[in-house]
């Protein structure tokens, strides 16, 4: 099923120029982005990088960078990059550090590791995680190999982030992940016979130009656009997308859910839709229909500010064929996030536009990695003695699964809500003992950052790993381990994990580490080798055994790293309707992978954890009509996090010519609302609600309407004050959102739609 192409006609993968120089190619999932690596050349004379350029000769990127990469001698070779293993001398927080030896460090993390462990149970040591990079491939090893620990905490209040998506991809259709197809794994990409282009893409709560987001490169979007393919976007500002869209669907923030429903509505009430697939593979189309019967497109016109007429136009394109859809963070980062989900996946299966030529594709049902897996534990035969299975943990749910059990039956990380209540109150397990890597939380992932400083702070022992010092290296770290960049070591890179088509790349190692920096996967191997001296578990021998036993979980991929590296790339394909050649399930049947067989528009597993099994709107829990008390002191509505070209999260503010790009955190205001509050672009101001304030820069935009604003997220100084960490506190804006005000399951929360009010700040740094 999975095929594997090279370009065989593709220069080498090292090549000397006459005078001394080598050039690399490489996939360097890296400088701050997720994991599915960018092709670079990158020039090396004497052990030093002279140059980073984009390799015209990767089948994806084809030469693209964006402008993190363009700056990644800035970011390899900065000043405040961690180079040595350090230990706090001084109070947590205090920034007095001593240099110490990867012996010392690893030994002072496995004698606490063993404290912790006799003392208070092995889950009492946590693993916290941050966004999805080649990193975050390793968490679950941490945890489950190495520590036998099964805190895993990803600590995105609601697990806001791809997994509300992933929830409904895979209850409601039975596949790990549905994505645009952009002709990624196809061999002759946008010209191949086996491609078409897409009439109408819709793009609803994502901006892939600038996130790049989830595997998907933005760029292809663009690509399309020159094919013919016409844009539907559904977003409360005008972004580059939407200034080019057929239709801009420009809704009140939060209010997804009711459009996604009167979109449905009208396919339905026209009879646009499938019937013949309808019929054969979808399952509930008569309750979807009756549901949607209770959203007619005026109401939902009310709800959500979109023109009715739209709303129709909109919804008789999509029903075209092949149509596609790009669904990105704002549909999780909403309580209400399974349930829009569901219905925008509803409305392109009733359209017959899964897992079609220039459809929706459906991914492989088979995933590596694991990050989201829930497998059951107990039915892996290779589930290794020093592994989880040792501490017996079977018995003890994961910290807010017995809560959130929807949660708890999609991904093996705690609930994100529920961990912090533990490691506060001690229940249902004490947490004493935390390892942090690739993860920034009190800059930037958690909602209530300074609550869970303080919680942290109360830990007996904190290992952080970064290339900075951060607001929370710096709070909380009492070891510090200097992680290694992308040029310094060597990696495996895939589009989310297999779950797509695209590409199978080798991320090499090109100059030696600076300073002692080792990558996250030495680091491991390292601390397993101190816990099991005599493991014979091969995966952890050396990163290279590492990456072979990765590929060799992929069914059907039959090749090794050290042929990824001689080719630098391949791109993997998988088929199309693979529900008609049993290829979904893993009986062999034909259908879709779910109880039904169908695709379940009226979901037998959300009703299995007694929600309600079909979509419906969930109105903002602090909008105007849920809290007019709030209303009158806090007129305006903030969306957060719109990604930039010149940071990934809180990654490169240190970076000079990112920050002179885009210099201060800064809140977009329309030019009639900001002239009413006497504010001028560029002058500082403090956005403030019932939780908190922050102070931002003013960029005064009509993109968003007069009762909107949309603040940058992942704020801090680094060039401020230690004492103040770095000025966090101020700058994140995620202090005004709450904690664990999740949707009924669990997931999502209100990143995406507060109330604030906006005014004048006193100005400077
Ligand atoms: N440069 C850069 N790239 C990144 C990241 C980064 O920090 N920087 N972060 C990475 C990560 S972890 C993620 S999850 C992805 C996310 O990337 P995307 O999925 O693209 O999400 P966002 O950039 O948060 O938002 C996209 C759009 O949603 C709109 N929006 C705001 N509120 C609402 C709403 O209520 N409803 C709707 N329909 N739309 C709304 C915003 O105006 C914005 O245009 O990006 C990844 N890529
Ligand atoms: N208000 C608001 N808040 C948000 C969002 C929003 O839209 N609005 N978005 C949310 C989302 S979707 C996400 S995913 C989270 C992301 O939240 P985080 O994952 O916490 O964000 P990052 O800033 O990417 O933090 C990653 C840290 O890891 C370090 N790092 C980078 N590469 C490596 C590596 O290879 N090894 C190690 N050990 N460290 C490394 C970086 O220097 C950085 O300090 O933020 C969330 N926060
Ligand atoms: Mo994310």
């Amino acid at each position: 099923m999975l095929k594997v192409h090279f370009n065989e006609d593709a220069p080498p993968a090292v090549r000397e120029t006459g005078d001394g120089t080598v050039i690399y190619r490489t996939c360097a999932a890296g400088l701050g982005c997720h994991n599915q690596g960018c092709g670079l050349r990158v020039h090396v004379k004497d052990g030093v990088i002279r140059k980073v350029e984009g390799d015209p000769d990767h089948p994806i990127t084809k030469g693209r960078l964006c402008v993190r990469c363009l700056t990644a001698l800035e970011y390899i070779n900065h000043e405040d990059r961690l180079l040595h293993p350090l230990k706090r001398v001084g109070k947590r927080g205090e920034n007095k550090w001593e240099r110490i030896t990867w012996d010392e460090a690893l030994d002072a993390v496995v004698e606490k590791y063993r404290q912790t462990v006799e003392s208070y149970g092995v889950n009492a040591v946590a693993v916290l995680c941050g966004t999805g990079r080649e990193a975050s491939k390793y968490h679950h090893p941490l945890a489950f190999d190495v520590f036998g620990t099964q805190t895993v905490i990803h600590p995105n209040s609601g697990w806001s982030c791809i997994v509300p998506r992933k929830a409904m991809m895979r209850w409601a259709m039975g596949a790990p992940y549905i994505e645009i197809d952009n002709a990624a794994g196809l061999a002759g990409r946008y010209d191949d016979p086996a491609w078409e282009c897409p009439k109408y893409m819709l793009v609803w709560g994502r901006d892939p130009l600038r996130s790049n987001a989830d595997g998907l490169w933005g760029h292809s979007m663009i690509e399309m656009m020159k094919r013919g393919c016409k844009l539907i976007v559904a977003d409360p500002r005008v972004n580059w997308l939407a200034t080019r869209a057929e239709y801009h669907l420009q809704l009140r923030p939060g209010t997804d859910g009711a459009l996604a429903i009167g979109l449905l509505n009208v396919v339905i009430e026209e009879g646009l839709y499938d019937h013949d697939f309808v019929d054969r593979w979808t399952y509930g189309f008569d309750e979807l229909a009756r549901r949607c019967r209770e959203y007619p497109v005026e109401d939902v016109a009310r709800i959500t500010g979109v023109d009715p007429d739209d709303i129709r136009g909109a919804a008789r394109c999509l029903s075209e064929k092949p149509s596609t859809l790009s669904m990105g963070l704002a549909v999780d980062q909403n309580p209400n996030c399974l349930q829009i989900g569901h219905a925008l996946l509803s409305l392109f299966a009733i359209c017959g536009n899964m897992d079609i030529p220039g459809g929706c594709l459906m991914g492989a049902t088979s995933t590596f990695g694991g990050q989201v897996e829930n497998k059951p534990k107990g039915e892996d035969e290779d589930a290794e003695p020093e592994g989880l299975a040792k501490y017996d943990n079977t018995d003890t749910p994961m910290i807010g699964h017995d809560r959130y059990p929807a949660m708890g039956a999609l991904v093996m990380t705690a609930h994100p809500d529920a961990a912090l209540d533990a490691i506060e109150t001690g229940a249902p397990h004490p947490v004493k003992f935390a390892y942090i890597f690739n993860n920034n939380p009190i800059a930037c992932m958690v909602t209530q950052p300074k609550r869970w400083y303080e919680a942290l702070r109360k830990l007996d022992f904190i290992v952080v790993a970064d290339l900075f010092m951060t607001p929370t290296v710096l709070g909380l770290a009492d070891i510090v381990l200097p992680a290694s960049s992308y040029f310094e070591h060597d990696g495996l890179i895939s589009n989310n994990n297999f779950s797509q088509p695209g590409q199978l790349g080798s991320n090499i190692k090109v100059i030696p580490n600076m300073g002692e920096t080792k990558s996250d996967l030495e680091i491991i191997i390292e601390l397993h080798k101190r816990l099991y001296p005599r493991s014979a578990n091969v995966k952890y021998r050396s990163p290279e055994d590492y990456f072979n036993a990765e590929l060799s979980q992929v069914p059907g991929l039959d090749v090794s790293f050290s042929q990824i590296r001689e080719k630098v790339i391949g791109q993997y394909e998988l088929d199309y309707r693979k529900y008609e050649k049993g290829l979904l399930r893993p009986d062999g049947a034909v259908g879709f992978n779910t109880p039904t067989g169908r695709i379940e528009l009226y979901s037998t597993q959300l009703a299995r954890f007694g929600e309600d099994p079909l979509p419906y709107y969930l109105a903002p829990k602090y909008s105007k009509e849920e809290r007019p008390d709030l209303f009158e002191e806090y007129p305006l509505t903030m969306t957060t996090g719109a990604r930039r070209f010149t940071s990934f999260h809180s990654e490169n503010r240190q970076i000079k010519t990112l920050r002179e790009m885009h210099p201060w955190p800064t809140v977009q205001i329309n030019p009639t609302t900001a002239a009413g509050l006497g504010i001028d672009d560029g002058a500082w101001v403090w956005i403030e609600n019932h939780f908190g304030r922050v102070r931002m820069v003013a960029e005064v935009t009509p993109i968003v309407q007069e009762d909107v604003v949309s603040c940058d997220h992942g704020w801090w100084y680094p060039e401020g004050d230690p004492d103040s960490l770095y000025g966090v506190f101020e700058a994140n804006v995620s202090s005004l959102i709450p904690h664990e005000e999740n949707g009924p399951l669990g997931f999502g929360t209100h990143y995406k739609c507060m109330p604030c009010k906006v005014y004048r700040a006193q100005g400077g740094e």
